[in-house]
């Protein structure tokens, strides 16, 4: 799974560079957007996602990011969250970029992933101008909340398609894609822009790439090592190569 030269690279690598998508939760029992069963095989994301849907229906919006974080509740972080995190101590430099909303990283240990589209546990008031974000973990019953503050609807603190992403987050997430010498990017079907633009840019810039993916991305053939394989026991048998070889 992973040839010689690539380990011996990865043991000197000084910064790394981990993007993920839904399917690094796939493991811990969250279905992914797009594969099957996904959650979105049953609503069409273009229409639930977006801030016309939530202008048009809210109710029905949060009902559907409601359902998402009771399922969120009782989810664990998997092997594969549990590598990550460890990550952070093995590399120099570690930084931890994610296209999921639902904090499993944090829950794992991660210490502070940037997260590229917001987070399923964030309100937001969506008077103009907004009163601001807050944490919401509570089950809401009475969909959709209202402002504490200035009673205009609450919407959930996430990038919907169509809205730009959190301009600092991205800033960070460029330049660490510019400056690694390993970019590894697991569970990701590499659709959603401007996130999958980040690998692109690590593929130009020459770096070392390493897909994690049980399938065919359009990345698959562009970079450096593609690992057909889910996410958990690809990273486990990694960390024990790293780990194997970085103590030889
Ligand atoms: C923007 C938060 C401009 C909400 C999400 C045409 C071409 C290109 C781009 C566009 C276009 N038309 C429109 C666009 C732009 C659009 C876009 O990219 N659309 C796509 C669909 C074509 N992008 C946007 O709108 C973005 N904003 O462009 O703004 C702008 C700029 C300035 C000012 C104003 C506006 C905003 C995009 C953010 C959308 N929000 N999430 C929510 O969660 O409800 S995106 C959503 O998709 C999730 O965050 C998810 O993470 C993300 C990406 O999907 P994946 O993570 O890849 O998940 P997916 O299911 O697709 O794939 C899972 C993968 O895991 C698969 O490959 C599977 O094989 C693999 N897998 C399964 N099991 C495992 C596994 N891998 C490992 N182990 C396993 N066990
Ligand atoms: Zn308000």
């Amino acid at each position: 799974m992973y040839p010689k030269e690539i380990i011996e690279k990865l043991i000197k690598a000084q910064k790394a560079v981990v993007l993920t998508g839904a399917g690094i939760s796939a493991e811990s029992g969250i279905s992914t957007f797009r594969g099957t069963g996904g959650q979105w095989d049953k609503v069409d994301p273009m229409k639930l996602a977006t801030p016309e849907a939530f202008a048009k229906d809210p109710k029905y919006v949060w009902e559907w990011y409601e359902a998402r974080r009771r399922q969120l509740r009782e989810a664990k972080p998997n092997m594969g969250h549990d590598v990550i995190a460890g990550m952070e101590e093995f590399f120099p430099k570690f930084t931890l970029i994610t296209q999921n909303v639902d904090r499993l990283h944090q829950k794992a240990g991660s210490r502070n992933p940037i997260e590229l589209h917001g987070s399923i546990w964030m309100a937001r008031c969506a008077g103009i101008p907004s009163c601001g974000e807050w944490e919401d973990r509570h089950e809401l019953v009475n969909l959709p909340p209202q402002c504490p503050h200035c009673g205009a609807l609450v919407r959930p603190g996430v990038v919907w398609f169509g809205e730009g992403l959190p301009g600092e987050a991205w800033a960070e997430a460029e330049k660490a894609a510019l400056e690694c010498d390993v970019f590894f990017v697991i569970g990701t079907s590499a659709l959603v822009h401007p996130a999958a633009s980040l690998p692109e840019t690590a593929i130009q810039k020459g770096k070392l790439v390493i897909e994690i993916n049980p399938e065919e991305t359009p990345l698959s053939g562009l970079v450096t090592l593609s690992v057909r394989s889910h996410a958990g026991p690809a990273l486990e048998l990694l960390r024990e190569k790293l780990l194997a070889n970085d103590s030889a």
